[in-house]
């Protein structure tokens, strides 16, 4: 069996539930989605693809809103694919989809992967969550993890391994949160819709410790560029503060883009010549007449 999963939280819960379903000899390709969409023009075969654009003939599981309309404007939805937008993670629906009943460890891992979906994660998940995060691109992490997952469920967070790295990011991570507190500080008119440049200050993968702080200062909807180096592309991530999950849709800005995603989470990659003013226009475009609109570097 091959499965190609999300690179985040919610495709690493989805591989954990198939890894306890069906063992440990299962191939799991970790991916992006923008990875994604290139297997399918690969002759791959793939079983189930998960938390992403659905890759060749696999069958799909998947709750993004602008993947179930592409498939549906390609006729590329079957009878057997899982894809429901109103669904609050893939993990939700691969647990349904392989029958788990009375498992406390698979009722944890369905948990774990909503909660990070809709942001909710509680506290004592932070460590696990960052270590995802700076690890995203190494498979054999994600892997571990995943297996991790599927063997302990919550009981992952007492493992030497993750503590051991922790440690080995800490130092990074605390640098970052200090520079956070003190854009934070350093701002004190912060508009309603934000769009904040990181690609100077922050290491690509912490860019998202900004949203949380951010929301806290009443900033509605976040437009968070980020970039790898100088050489990749640029990423922009949207997000609306939970409070106005109904006052916005950023899928549709994404989707200008060639992005995609849900109303109130989404990501796309426009060329550097489009920020900040291109994108600021199409931020315009599904703001409020009260709101206001500022580009920041951190
Ligand atoms: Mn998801």
């Amino acid at each position: 069996m091959r499965i190609v999963t999300h690179t985040d939280f919610d495709g690493i819960c989805c591989a954990a539930l198939f890894l306890r379903k069906f063992g440990f000899d299962i191939e799991i390709i970790y991916a992006t989605v923008k990875e994604a969409k290139n297997l399918s023009s690969t002759e791959l075969s793939v079983d189930f693809t998960c938390d992403l654009p659905k890759v060749g003939n696999s069958i799909n599981i998947d709750h993004h809103k602008s993947n179930y309309e592409e498939l549906l404007e390609t006729h590329r939805l079957t009878q057997d694919d899982k894809v429901d937008p109103n669904a609050a993670s893939a993990t939700d629906i691969v647990f349904t989809f392989l029958e788990y009943e009375n498992d406390p460890i698979a009722e944890e891992i369905r948990e774990l992967g909503h909660l990070a979906d809709i942001a909710q994660l509680p506290p004592e998940y932070r460590i696990l969550d960052i270590v995802l995060s700076m690890n995203s691109d190494d498979p054999y992490v994600l892997r571990l993890i995943s297996e991790l997952l599927a063997k302990n469920g919550r009981q992952i967070l007492s493992t030497s391994w993750l503590k051991e790295k922790y440690s080995e990011i800490r130092t990074i991570y605390d640098e970052t949160q200090k520079k956070i507190i003190k854009f934070i500080k350093n701002t004190p008119n912060l508009p309603r819709i934000l769009i904040l440049d990181t690609r100077e200050a922050i290491n690509s993968k912490l860019a998202k410790e900004t949203f949380l702080p951010l929301f806290e200062r009443n900033v509605a909807v976040i437009a968070l560029v980020y970039s790898k180096s100088a050489q990749e592309p640029v990423r922009v991530s949207f997000r609306v503060t939970k409070t106005e999950q109904s006052s916005y849709d950023v899928s549709t800005v994404a989707k200008v883009f060639g992005g995609g995603g849900h109303r109130m989470a989404a990501a796309c990659s426009p060329t550097s010549d489009k920020i900040p003013n291109i994108l600021k226009q199409e931020l315009m475009k599904i703001a409020k007449p009260s709101d206001t609109i500022q580009y920041r570097q951190i």
